[in-house]
């Protein structure tokens, strides 16, 4: 059992007695990652999926000293409402905890949030990783770090074109970390479903990556996998269109010292505007097709751990 300061949702907390299915979701795509209301209209489609899936969700933010691990509907409401919330990677949040302040969970702190509950699976839209030029800004997302070392098996689009997609995939190789394209043999590039690049590993049903997270653990090894499932094709922006609204936004960047923190949220905030929300219908459709999937793998996991 874990002395970590944790506040877990009754319902969320049977369901983790009973062994059953719970999927994770993070804060920072709700505080960092769109605009209020569609934000928070986002967190409750995506929970209500993971439900109509047979599974839990659990979203998971810090707020007065505790992480939560299931928000309430208010609480849903009010983080919403919350853009200047702090955001929250492995590095602040025993800083966050001890302020009392409120703090999102990107992609890192959702994992050990989700680890420290015995949280397995974890839905997202998409993960941080190496950015374009971090052969000089070296800006590479804690992500990637925290796929390395934390057992949680994360559901992702991709990596976004901001990022460097082929250093991200050689840091996640690096690191030991598996790529699962689901269904595909491309890594898919979030708002578009081909990257152009063949991915490490592939899977076609949720039930190979129950048991493949199953059999890392019976080997002991450090770490989670990253699913990475291709965005619907009716929501998808084929790279071609996306890409000079990726390069302005990026160059706006640069010409304005966006740096640290703030440069995912600022190219994902311009992108948005570039698009005329187009990206944003997208972003949902894709971070509820990682949920359904998610669900599925929890569900997967639940049944294996049973019939033992
Ligand atoms: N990518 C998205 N939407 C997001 C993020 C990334 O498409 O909301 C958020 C996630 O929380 C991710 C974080 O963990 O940004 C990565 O931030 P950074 O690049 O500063 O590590
Ligand atoms: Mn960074």
């Amino acid at each position: 059992m874990t002395n970590a300061p944790l506040s877990i949702l009754p319902e969320v907390a049977d369901a983790l007695a009973a062994g059953g299915a719970v999927v994770a979701l993070e804060s920072t795509i709700i505080t960092h990652g769109m605009p209020y209301p569609q934000n928070v209209e986002m967190a409750k489609t995506v929970e209500q999926d993971i439900r109509d899936g047979g599974a839990i969700p659990a979203t998971i933010a810090v707020m007065a000293g505790k992480i939560h691990i299931g928000l309430s509907p208010e609480q849903l409401e009010t983080l919403g409402k919350t853009p200047d919330a702090r955001k929250l990677s492995r590095a602040d949040m025993a800083a966050c905890l001890i302020s009392g302040d409120t703090g999102a969970t990107t992609v890192a702190a959702t994992m050990i949030g989700a680890r420290l509950a015995g949280i397995d699976v974890f839905a997202t839209g998409g993960i941080g990783g190496v950015h374009r030029g971090a052969e000089t800004s070296f800006d590479i997302s804690a992500d990637l770090h925290e796929l390395a070392q934390t057992p949680v098996t994360v559901i992702a689009a991709g990596a976004k074109a901001i990022l460097d997609i082929p250093k991200t995939m050689e840091v996640l190789e690096t690191l030991g970390v598996p790529v699962i394209a689901y269904g595909q043999s491309e890594i898919p590039a979030f708002w578009a479903r081909a990257s152009g690049l063949i991915a490490p590993l592939r899977f076609d049903s949720a039930t190979e990556i129950a048991a493949a997270h199953l059999m890392r653990a019976r080997l002991g090894l450090t770490g989670g996998q990253l699913v990475a499932n291709p965005i619907p094709l009716a929501d998808e922006i084929p790279l071609p269109e996306i890409l000079p609204m990726v390069e302005q936004a990026l160059a706006e960047a640069e010409a304005q010292g966006i740096a640290a923190k703030s440069v995912t949220p600022f190219l994902l905030g311009r992108i948005f505007e570039l698009t005329e929300g187009r990206s944003l219908t997208a972003n949902i459709s894709l971070v509820r097709n990682n949920a359904r999937l998610g669900a599925e793998i929890a569900i997967a996991i639940s049944k294996a751990r049973r019939n033992r």
